[in-house]
C-alpha cells in the first residue's frame, strides 16, 4: 500500500497521527480550495462531506510532492472518487469554489460568524429566519449574548491577523506578571505560533506551577492583576474581591489593564463524550480565562487564552492547545481506537480503570501511545 513509485515514503496505512504536517507542503493551492468546500459544507450542515473533505487535506498536507493526475489522487486512500475527480486537476480551478467567494449566502455568513460567540446554527437562523445581512442588522437584535456584544463591539479588531512579534510581546506581560505571583511557573506559548506559523488569529499561553493542585487562586490572582495593570495603570474598577467571584461564573468589562474584557473564565466543561467519567478520578482542573487584551503601546485588541494546569495535567494541556485542531482529533481518536486510552487536555487515562499515565512531557504522551514523537512544527494537520 506505499506509493513508493509516485511518492516514495508516503504510506496509506501510515496512521494519521504518525505523519509529518510541515507548514509548507506540496499541496497548497488545492487544499486552500478544498478548505473553502469543506468550510461551506460545514456552514450548510454537511458535516459527512466537511469530514471527507478533511480527510482529504489532511493526507494531502502529508503528500510529499504536488499532486499531478486523477490517477495518482485515486491511490491515496483519503481521497475519495469525488473528490479526486475535481476539475482542478485538469483545470487548476474549482468551478464551486469560485462561485462561492461570490455567493451572498457564504459573504454574510462569513460576516456573521466573524462575531466571535456566533456559529453557524445561530448565523443561519439569523440569515435565514430574521432576515440578517449586516452587522447593522446584528446590532438591533435584543437578545445578544454577553459573549456576542463583546465580539461585536471589537469586531474590527479581532479580525486583524496577529504577527509572531507581536503574540510574543503579548504573551511575555502574562508571563512576567504570572512570575511575580509564582517565581517558578511553568510558561508555553502554544497554538499555531507553537508551530512555527508567523501569523494568528489569536495569543494562546499555557501556565503551570509546581505547587497547589488546585490552580483556581493562582489564575484568580492572575485576572486580577492583568484587570488592573496595564498602559494606562489606571485604578481598577472592581475590587480584588468583586473580580474574584465575579470571574468565576460571569465576566468583567471595560477594565483598566492589559486584559479589557473577560469572555470567559471557568474550568472547561468535560467533553461530551466524558459522561462515563463523571465522578472519577480523571475529573479536569485546567483553568481557563479566554480574554481581550491590549498590548502596552498598541492601538489593537487581541483575542487571548489563558490556560492554566496543575503540573501533573500541564503535558497534556500543552499537547492539547498545541493543536492543530485536527491533528489533535487525530491523535485522540489513534488513543481511543488502538490504545484504549482516553486522551484530554488534562492527562491520559486508561479507558477501563480510568487510571492516569502520569505524563510529564508531550514525549511522554507519544510513548505511552506507542508513538513516534512529533514535533509542534509537524503537527500542522
Ligand atoms: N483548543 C482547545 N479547546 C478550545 C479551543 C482551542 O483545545 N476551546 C485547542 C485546539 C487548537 C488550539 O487549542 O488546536 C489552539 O486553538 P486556536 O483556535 O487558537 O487555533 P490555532 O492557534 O491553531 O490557530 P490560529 O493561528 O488561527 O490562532
Ligand atoms: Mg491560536
Amino acid at each position: 500500500n506505499t506509493l513508493d513509485d509516485l511518492a516514495p515514503g508516503f504510506d496509506n496505512e501510515t496512521p494519521e497521527c504518525q505523519r509529518s504536517y510541515p507548514l509548507d507542503h506540496f499541496n497548497k493551492k488545492l487544499v486552500d480550495m478544498l478548505e473553502v468546500l469543506e468550510h461551506r459544507r460545514e456552514l450548510t450542515g454537511d458535516h459527512g462531506n466537511a469530514l471527507a473533505y478533511r480527510r482529504a487535506m489532511s493526507a494531502l498536507k502529508a503528500y510529499p510532492r504536488d499532486i499531478r493526475s486523477v490517477a495518482e489522487a485515486r491511490k491515496i486512500k483519503a481521497i475519495g472518487p469525488k473528490i479526486a475527480k475535481l476539475e482542478y486537476l485538469s483545470t487548476g480551478k474549482i468551478k464551486e469554489v469560485e462561485s462561492t467567494q461570490t455567493d451572498e449566502f457564504t459573504k454574510v455568513m462569513d460576516t456573521l460568524t466573524n462575531i466571535y460567540g456566533v456559529g453557524p446554527v445561530t448565523a443561519t437562523h439569523w440569515y435565514k429566519d430574521l432576515g440578517y445581512r449586516t452587522l447593522e442588522d446584528v446590532r438591533k437584535h435584543e437578545d445578544l449574548t454577553e459573549m456576542q456584544q463583546i465580539g461585536l463591539k471589537y469586531y474590527d479588531d479581532l479580525r486583524q491577523i496577529v504577527a509572531i512579534e507581536e503574540a510574543k510581546a503579548v504573551a511575555a506581560v502574562v508571563e512576567k506578571e504570572a512570575r511575580s505571583i509564582k517565581p517558578g511557573a511553568l510558561f508555553t506559548l502554544v497554538g499555531g505560533f507553537r508551530r512555527g506559523k508567523q501569523w494568528g488569529h489569536d495569543v494562546d499561553v499555557v501556565l503551570s506551577h509546581e505547587e497547589d493542585r488546585d490552580v483556581t487562586g493562582f489564575l484568580d490572582q492572575l485576572i486580577h492583576n492583568l484587570c488592573e495593570k496595564g498602559d494606562q495603570l489606571g485604578k481598577c474598577a472592581y475590587s480584588q474581591d468583586s473580580v474574584l467571584t465575579a470571574q468565576r461564573t460571569v465576566r468583567s468589562t471595560n477594565t483598566p489593564g492589559f486584559i479589557k474584557d473577560i469572555l470567559v473564565s471557568k474550568t472547561p466543561s468535560p467533553d461530551t463524550d466524558d459522561e462515563d467519567y463523571k465522578g472519577t478520578q480523571d475529573a479536569s482542573e485546567v483553568q481557563q480565562c479566554l480574554c481581550v487584551v491590549k498590548a502596552p503601546g498598541k492601538s489593537t485588541h487581541r483575542r487571548m487564552d489563558i490556560i492554566i494546569a496543575p503540573r501533573e495535567q500541564y503535558a497534556t494541556t500543552v499537547l492539547g492547545w498545541s493543536g492543530s485542531r485536527q491533528y489533535e482529533r487525530s491523535l485522540r481518536a489513534y488513543a481511543r481506537q488502538f490504545c484504549h486510552m482516553k486522551l484530554a487536555d488534562h492527562g491520559l487515562f486508561h479507558a477501563k480503570s480510568r487510571k492516569q499515565v502520569p505524563t510529564a512531557s508531550e514525549q511522554d504522551v507519544f510513548e505511552a501511545l506507542g508513538l513516534r514523537y512529533i514535533k509542534p512544527e509537524l503537527r500542522n494537520m
